[in-house]
């Protein structure tokens, strides 16, 4: 039987155009309100940005890596070094991007990485064909659902009024983080103020499996999953744990690519996938990874990383592609920046939905003053 074609292929049949210039520029943007977790708390954006010229056409690509390393190995610094010492130079005019993906493999690990390399590559091609993102991945352009990421907060009132603000904007679902001292008390005052609310929640790895029984007690809360509650680098334990719970698992910080996904699901240790494309590697590999999830009855969402409205538009358009059934993690702007570097912000339509942007490429504009204004270095690659 031939094999079945690839969910990238559209993608994988491209050629490396020639580029003319890459540089990364280091951007630094206040959030408007800190963003708190069970592994740190953020209160701005500091993202590493791939801005690619060729033929007087410029593309910009963001890496979801943050300077530090307490949400992933990746930080933006370890990113700076793999791509210029040894990704940049496997990049190479002419071959297709199923060629550079498989010269990427070579490199173990990184897919933030890879995923800057690659996902600005794409959006070059697209720009140099004046066509949308979606469009290049053999996509029709539809309404993206939205979903909110609520941080850890110090009161439940202050938390409930998040929530309260979310269902006002009509947004898809809500999730909430939760840590270990701070997660049944809390999801109760959510869930008992909003009973129909599509709520969810995400530990960040917080647990082990010595907390299953009190796991157990989120049941009773009838949430569209529980994510990430072991440990970052755990597929194993999760299936274990998903045998004990009812609510369905969903992995995040666990799965890297295809393979992770594939062994997840084998496994039984979750029922729903996060998918971060920045994390996997690039639009190709979510491709991959999502239609895998759909062949096997497993949810699927497009995650953030609080990107600035370059990853957001990335992820938007990602989520035209088969697979992606969840609301995902794709929020308005204003919830993250008075000022974004990208325009038109991201907000959500009177029924709660997304837009995609219109125009060739990701279809916002970078604005160079914003820019500019935001940057802290900028370092010419080539
Ligand atoms: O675990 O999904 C996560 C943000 C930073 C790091 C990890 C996570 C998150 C979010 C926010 O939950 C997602 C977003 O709104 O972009
Ligand atoms: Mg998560």
């Amino acid at each position: 039987m031939p094999e079945a074609q690839s969910p990238a292929a559209a993608l994988e049949g491209l050629a490396v155009p020639k580029i003319d210039r890459l540089d990364f520029v280091t951007v630094k943007l206040p959030f408007v309100a800190p963003f708190g977790t069970s592994v740190y708390t953020w209160t701005d954006k500091e993202a590493l940005l791939l801005r690619l010229e060729s033929d007087g056409v410029t593309a910009w690509s963001e890496c979801v890596s943050d300077p530090d390393p307490f949400y992933s190995y990746e930080t933006n610094g370890t990113v700076r070094h793999i791509v210029q010492d040894f990704l940049l130079p496997l990049v190479e005019p002419g071959i297709t991007l199923g060629d550079l993906d498989a010269r990427f493999r070579r490199v173990r690990g990184h897919g933030m990485a890879k995923a800057t390399v690659e996902n600005g590559i794409l959006v070059l091609i697209a720009l140099r064909k004046g066509v949308p993102l979606h469009e290049l991945m053999g996509r029709p352009a539809r309404k993206i659902m939205s979903g909110l990421s609520i941080g850890l907060k110090e009161t439940k009132e202050e938390l409930v009024a998040a929530v309260e603000k979310a269902v006002a904007r009509k947004y898809g679902r809500v999730k909430m983080k939760v840590k270990k001292g701070q997660d049944v008390d809390w999801v109760r005052a959510v869930r008992d103020r909003f009973p129909d609310l599509p709520l969810m929640v995400d530990a960040n790895g917080d647990y082990t499996l010595a907390d299953s029984a009190h796991l157990r007690r989120l049941d009773e809360f009838d949430l569209m999953m529980v994510e990430q509650p072991l440990s970052y680098s755990d597929i194993y334990e999760h299936s274990l744990l998903q045998k004990e719970m009812s609510t369905p698992i969903c992995l995040d910080e666990s799965i890297h690519g295809l393979a992770d996904a594939a062994a997840a699901i084998a496994l039984g240790a979750c029922r729903i996938v996060n998918i971060k494309q920045g994390r996997v590697g690039g639009l190709m590999e979510s491709m991959r990874i999502a239609a895998h999830c759909a062949r096997h009855g497993v949810g699927v969402w497009s995650g953030g990383m609080d990107e600035t409205g370059i990853g957001r538009a990335v992820n938007i358009h990602l989520q035209t592609a088969e697979g992606f059934t969840l609301p995902g993690d794709t929020s308005e702007t204003a919830n993250y920046f008075d000022e974004d570097i990208a325009d038109p912000p991201v907000v959500l339509d009177t029924n709660g939905f997304i837009d995609i942007p219109r125009g060739p490429g990701l279809g916002v504009r970078i604005v160079p003053e914003r820019i500019l204004k935001r940057a802290l270095r900028w370092e010419r690659l080539l």
